[in-house]
């Protein structure tokens, strides 16, 4: 495998899977040419998210992103690609939808900004999650995903898109 070629770690969260718009968002990584090896519903709790969520744990603001990110299930994803950690983000957007470019996920299919949530004491919907760095997708993957359960297989289009 070329070292260009990475995987990541998104997770579809729990505002898109009620919202009825997890089929729009995987449409655009797989038009993007991405290659799905992992999915699964998963209804996240507390030690799963603390693991994920480990930098963030001590945060003021980590008790409303586990709430948040236990109120549903979330549909996590192994997606392969040509410097997927990267190019995954770019897709996704800004952490922030407000400020997030309305080419990109967070901004295409919100518009929520944190400083409106922290003042109406509402929490900070921002549809996906995407690892930022090649070493964090590689822990992600592993904490969300067994191993037997990410796949290697080759898409028919593959030879078209790299
Ligand atoms: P990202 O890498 O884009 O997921 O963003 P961060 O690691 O900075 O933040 C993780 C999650 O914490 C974000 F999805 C939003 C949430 N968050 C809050 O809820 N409040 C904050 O003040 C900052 C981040």
């Amino acid at each position: 495998m070329s070292e260009h070629i990475e995987r990541t770690f998104v997770a579809l969260k729990p505002d898109t899977v009620k919202r009825g718009i997890t089929g729009k968002i995987i449409d655009i990584f797989e038009e993007a040419g991405f290659k799905i090896c992992g999915m699964k519903m998963v209804w996240a709790d507390s030690e799963i998210l603390e693991e994920h969520y480990a930098e963030h744990v001590d945060k003021d603001f980590y008790e409303g992103l586990e709430e948040f990110m236990s109120s549903g299930p979330v549909v996590a994803m192994v997606l392969e690609g040509v410097n997927a950690v990267e190019n995954g983000r770019k897709l996704v957007g800004s952490t922030d939808p407000k400020e997030a470019s309305p080419s990109t996920i967070r901004g295409r299919f919100a518009h929520m900004s944190f400083d409106h949530a922290d003042s109406s004491d509402t929490l900070h919907k921002n549809v996906i999650h995407a690892s930022a760095e090649v070493d964090e997708a590689e822990r992600e993957i592993s904490i969300w995903f067994d191993e037997d359960e990410v796949h290697t297989f080759e898409q028919a289009h593959e030879s078209q898109v790299r």
